[in-house]
Order: C-alpha cells, then sequence, then structure tokens
C-alpha cells in the first residue's frame, strides 16, 4: 500500500509550483468540510435555510458554510485571481496579479445531507486569460479542455479526493491526521460495463432515443443487448461518478422536457467540465449525447449540460442510439 502524501504524489504530475500549493489548500478546505459532515446533527448546522441560492434551490446550511469555507481560503491565496461558485451569482475576484481561477460546487448532492448519504465538492482550475478580470464572468467562460487541474472530495463511509492535473487521475483518502494519502496512482474505468446510473423516476420526460437506448438495457438478456444491466442512482453526482471512476457504468442526467428550454439539469462550469476531464482521464468518455461536454464553448457561467460518462464502449452505445436526434435541435440547445 503506497504511503505517499498530497504534497510527495504532486511533485510527479505537476511541475507548476503555485497549482500544487493552490490543490493542497482545496483538499484542507475538503478536509474541514469532511470534519464539519461528520459529526452531522450534532452541529446543530443541518437544517434548511430560509435562503434560495441563484438557481432558486432551498440552501441547506451546510452549502452555506461549504461555500464560505471555500470562498474565503481561496482568495487569500494571492495566485487566485477569482472564483465562482454554483452557490454565488456572480464570479468574486481576488488578486488582480493571480493567476488561477477556481470554480467550484461546494456541496454537491445537497438533498442527501440530512439523510446521512454520501455528498461531496467538486472543483475546476482555469487560468487568468491575458487582460482579463478575476471578478468577470467573461474570464471563466473558457471550454472544459482549458482547465488545468480538476477533482472532487467524496464525503462517504471514508473521505476521498480524486484529481486530475492531466496526468491521470491520482485517488487519495483523509486519514485520522487530516492528512490525504495516495491509494489509486491511476483510476481507469473499464470499458465494458454491467450497470447504469439514472434517474428513472424521468423517464417520461426523455427524448425517444435515450427511451429506447435505457429501454434495450432494461431488457437486459431478452432484448438486443443480451446481457442483464444492474441501476445505481444515489442522487449525488460525485458519489454516482465516483462508482464509475472505480468501477465503471455510465452516469447520466440526459436533457429532459421537463423545462424544454434548459440543456440540462446539472452545471457545465462545476459539475459537467470537472467530471469529465477526470473521466477522459480515467480513460472513459463525457457526452451531452451530441458531442464532447469538453469542447462546449460557454456562454454563462451558470449554464447547464445534458451529461453522459462513464464506460468507453457503453457511452459508444449510447452515442450510436442518439444518432438519428436531430443535430439542428442539439445546436440550440448546446448541447
Ligand atoms: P446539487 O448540486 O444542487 O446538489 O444538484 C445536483 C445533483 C447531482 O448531485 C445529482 O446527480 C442530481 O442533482 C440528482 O438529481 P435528482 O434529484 O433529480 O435525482
Ligand atoms: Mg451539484
Amino acid at each position: 500500500m503506497p504511503t505517499a502524501n498530497l504534497t510527495e504524489t504532486l511533485k510527479n504530475y505537476t511541475k507548476d509550483a503555485q497549482l500544487a500549493e493552490l490543490i493542497e489548500e482545496i483538499a484542507d478546505c475538503c478536509e474541514q468540510i469532511s470534519a464539519r459532515l461528520k459529526l452531522g446533527a450534532l452541529t446543530g448546522i443541518l437544517g434548511a435555510l430560509e435562503d434560495t441560492n441563484v438557481q432558486g434551490e432551498t440552501q441547506k446550511e451546510l452549502d452555506v458554510i461549504a461555500n464560505d469555507l471555500l470562498k474565503e481560503a481561496l482568495l487569500a491565496i494571492p495566485s487566485v485571481a477569482g472564483i465562482a461558485s454554483e452557490e454565488e451569482d456572480l464570479p468574486v475576484g481576488g488578486n488582480p496579479e493571480g493567476r488561477f481561477l477556481v470554480l467550484f460546487d461546494p456541496l454537491d448532492g445537497s438533498s442527501n445531507i440530512d439523510v446521512n448519504v454520501s455528498v461531496g465538492t467538486i472543483f475546476s482550475v482555469l487560468e487568468l486569460p491575458e487582460g482579463a478580470n478575476g471578478g468577470e464572468e467573461s474570464a471563466y467562460l473558457q471550454s472544459g479542455r482549458k482547465q488545468l487541474a480538476a477533482g472532487y472530495a467524496l464525503y462517504g463511509p471514508s473521505t476521498t479526493l480524486s484529481l486530475t492535473t492531466g496526468k491521470g487521475v491520482q485517488q487519495f483518502a483523509l486519514n485520522n491526521s487530516g492528512e490525504f494519502l495516495l491509494i489509486t496512482e491511476a483510476m481507469n474505468i473499464p470499458a465494458d460495463t454491467k450497470e447504469f446510473s439514472i434517474n428513472m423516476s424521468n423517464q417520461r420526460f426523455w427524448q425517444p432515443e435515450m427511451q429506447n437506448y435505457i429501454g434495450e438495457l432494461l431488457a437486459g438478456e431478452t432484448g438486443s443487448r443480451n446481457k442483464n444491466f444492474n441501476m445505481r442512482w444515489i442522487a449525488s453526482m460525485v458519489a454516482d461518478v465516483h462508482r464509475v471512476l472505480t468501477r465503471g457504468g455510465i452516469f447520466t442526467y440526459p436533457w429532459d422536457n421537463r423545462e424544454p428550454n434548459k440543456p440540462g439539469k446539472l452545471r457545465l462550469m462545476y459539475e459537467g467540465n470537472p467530471m469529465s476531464l477526470l473521466v477522459e482521464q480515467a480513460g472513459g468518455l463525457a457526452t451531452t449525447c451530441f458531442g464532447n461536454i469538453l469542447d462546449i464553448e460557454p456562454t454563462k457561467i451558470h449554464q447547464r449540460v445534458a451529461v453522459a460518462l462513464g464506460s468507453k464502449n457503453e457511452i459508444s452505445m449510447l452515442l450510436a442510439a442518439h444518432q438519428p436526434a436531430s443535430a439542428s435541435k442539439a445546436a440550440e440547445l448546446n448541447r
């Protein structure tokens, strides 16, 4: 069992000392969030707030705590030119001389907090473009390909950190002394799978191509796929994607017609892009069902996206099933 810690490991995966320092700060924040979550109701911070966030969702108190913790810590780092969070209306400028923009979903899956089910923190790091201002939205509107680093902390039975700086995906586990230790050098998504992850209760709202594709998985041995599939849905993207990164599978939150003008439920900048980079770096594929998520040129910081990611061969099957769908509709929805 390797015992290298995060600091030692990062030396092998990036020559950029400032980036390594930044990632360590983010990991520190995740450790503090993990400590709060571990105490659960004992801290008295699990109740819902009156407040709603910019996207009209009720915020749990811990969403706010996690957001403030990350925001304060990151804006104090000289290399950080600004931050953008799922829980903030607008990006917040940091040091004008800084190099990095940090984007995060402070507590993903927060509908799971009060039932003691896994949640997580997702983050993405971009470079501040030449002449741009870290307090302005336009600085952040870069495709996912430009991410310098991406990762997530999963607050499950153990707290883990999965991270990429563009050289594969490394996984760390938090020990009792608050240190992240390397447990996997290279996460690797098997190309084939028999497991899928989708909120089946939305079935009637999906487009026909997705209905047909999932229909074939449900038909199992009696359908065209000739094998039985298993289904898992935790409703914490971090936990569902972690399972995919660990043992394969596909995860999808597709477009549906409940709100037809929204490209999807999940957010491109805080969820779609970082998870897609991690999945690609672990040998999988990530798509909107029509095109690669990492190639989308964002137009809004809080924009949403349809997501399907995971085992390469299964995502290829899903893409083939979507071929008949109109390309113009996909373009119209920026998917
Ligand atoms: P959140 O960022 O507000 O927690 O919302 C995103 C979450 C994902 O973690 C998860 O995949 C999805 O929403 C669950 O949606 P649903 O409640 O429709 O199952
Ligand atoms: Mg989220």
